[in-house]
């Protein structure tokens, strides 16, 4: 059984988290995603449309999706890695580096974002439209 654990917000769901998500199951058996909770995510000044509790039920549905955690804080990660079994640690490459700690517990792969698409990017463009209504 090999453990894949990766970590983000993953809000209005897009075709850039699907694209990471199907690529980090395919690292191992058993994909573990470390969802970022609401007060996290006000640490990373970042606020969420959706509840931690939607985008959990939302992840959830994702067939590549095996088990949600709750991120909390950035220090958790060798504890959950070791929690888990973690055999896989991915993350996309905008954070390439950022978590090269983890190398003495795990294999550590940042994979290339998805082009084009971001959350943010979302918001920005609905709220142009909106404007032009
Ligand atoms: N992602 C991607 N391509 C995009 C957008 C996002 O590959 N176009 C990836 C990001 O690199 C990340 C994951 O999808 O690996 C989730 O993205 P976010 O929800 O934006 O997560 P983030 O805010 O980066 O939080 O402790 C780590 C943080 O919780 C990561």
């Amino acid at each position: 059984m090999k453990t894949v654990l990766t970590y983000g917000t993953f809000d209005l769901l897009h075709v850039g988290h699907i694209n990471l998500l199907r690529r980090a199951k395919a690292l191992g058996d058993r994909l573990v995603v470390g969802l970022s909770t609401d007060e996290f995510n006000a640490g990373k000044h970042k606020e969420a449309y959706h509840s931690y509790e939607d985008r959990k039920i939302i992840l959830e549905a994702i067939k590549y999706v095996d088990l949600v955690i709750p991120e909390k804080s950035w220090e958790q990660k060798v504890e959950d890695v070791k929690k888990y079994n973690v055999d896989v640690f991915v993350m996309g490459n905008d954070w390439e580096g950022k978590f090269d700690f983890l190398k003495d517990y795990c294999e550590v792969v940042y994979l290339p974002r998805t082009a084009g698409i971001s959350t943010t990017k979302i918001k920005h463009d609905l709220a142009l439209e909106g404007e032009n209504q």
